[in-house]
């Protein structure tokens, strides 16, 4: 098992760390030894099946062709999800293709250079998750998914097709996920979860865009996040633990496909989540409950409200947080294993 890695700091003041790259080991080794570990890991030499030759755009468009996809649309290449900066748009999956393929096109909704950025859905988007076996099932035998979870515990199977230059915002997911590179190189930014109160979150996504140009001013403890970089070649796999944090460039047009899956008790997930990404039940609960104790205080005058809720995080910290912090997960190693 060869393993590349490293970590570096950059000029942001930012700690920043490389991905381990992990080349050539089998299921077995993956299950057995690194998916315990639960930190993100590229793996390198896995059979992603014919795709990765055949996808050619001739080839989807083709193969593909007629079905309607909903796509995101945006003016610039950085999609905010919290401002909703883009259109969702619904074009016959050829000519998504087609148009995300090119720097500019002569039919489009916004501009010539508009990007385009599609998820896969489910037929019945509401109530049906995405599986690329039932929505695209001309295409679905060229892609070899690796056995590298219980087959049992499978969720979903999702297209991401996106333009050069798209960026998507800072997110989490809930369920472990693969996302494997068919097409284009990408660059996928993480940060643990154990860091998401320095990530400024709104609803689950970061406020902060631009995480390469960090407004200081306005972000100061994005600073002490540790970001965990990696670039995905075609043919790679990345590991994304549920809860990770993920930023993704294209930095090339891409085709890559990622399968969740579900690796926690399923009575414990939401059973109307056809996205994946909706927190488990108890956490739904656990806010309604939070935001009772926000309006209890209410009662009180503003500094008593200030004290006792500074005395209730500092409960939740003692009562609910693992020990260890960033600086405990393991140090990539630069040595073959
Ligand atoms: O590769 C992408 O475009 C996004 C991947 C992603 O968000 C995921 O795998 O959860």
């Amino acid at each position: 098992m060869e393993s590349i890695s490293g970590s570096k700091n950059c000029d942001r003041k930012t700690k920043v760390k490389e991905l381990r790259y992990i080349c050539g080991i089998s299921c077995e080794e993956f299950k057995n030894e690194i998916y315990p570990k639960r930190v993100p890991v590229v793996l390198r030499g896995f059979d992603l099946g014919s795709c990765t030759s055949k996808w050619t755009v001739e080839y989807l468009v083709s193969q593909a062709g007629d079905k309607k996809v909903t796509t995101h649309v945006s003016e610039i290449p950085q999609m905010d999800f919290l401002n909703k900066n883009f259109l969702y748009r619904i074009l016959p999956f050829s000519e998504l293709v087609k148009r995300a393929s090119q720097d500019s096109n002569e039919e489009f909704f916004i501009c010539p250079e508009e990007k385009y950025y599609l998820r896969s859905l489910g037929d019945d988007p509401r109530n049906t998750v995405a599986n690329i076996e039932e929505q695209f099932p001309q295409i679905a035998n060229d892609l070899n998914i690796p056995d590298l979870f219980p087959a049992k515990s499978f969720f979903s199977s999702v297209f991401r097709i996106a333009s050069k230059s798209t960026q998507l915002w800072t997110h989490y997911d809930i369920m472990d996920n693969i996302l494997m590179q068919i097409k284009g190189r990408k660059r996928v930014v993480l940060f643990s979860p154990q860091d998401a109160h320095n990530l400024y979150l709104q609803d689950g996504k970061s406020t902060v865009l631009d995480i390469d140009n960090i407004n200081t001013e306005k972000f100061p403890l994005f600073l002490k996040a540790t970001r965990y970089e990696c670039i995905l070649e075609p043919g790679d796999i990345l590991f994304i633990p549920a809860l990770w944090f993920h930023n993704v460039i294209s930095e090339e047009f891409g085709i890559a496909v990622n399968v969740f899956w579900k690796h926690l008790d399923p009575a414990l997930y939401n059973p109307k989540d056809p996205y994946g990404n909706k927190d488990p039940l108890a956490m739904q609960s656990a806010t309604q409950i939070v935001d009772r104790a926000i309006k209890t205080l209410g009662v009180l005058p503003p500094e008593y409200k200030d004290f006792y809720a500074r005395l209730l995080v500092s409960r939740i910290e003692r009562k609910c947080y693992l020990k260890q912090s960033n600086d405990d997960t393991e140090e990539p190693s630069t040595e073959d294993s």
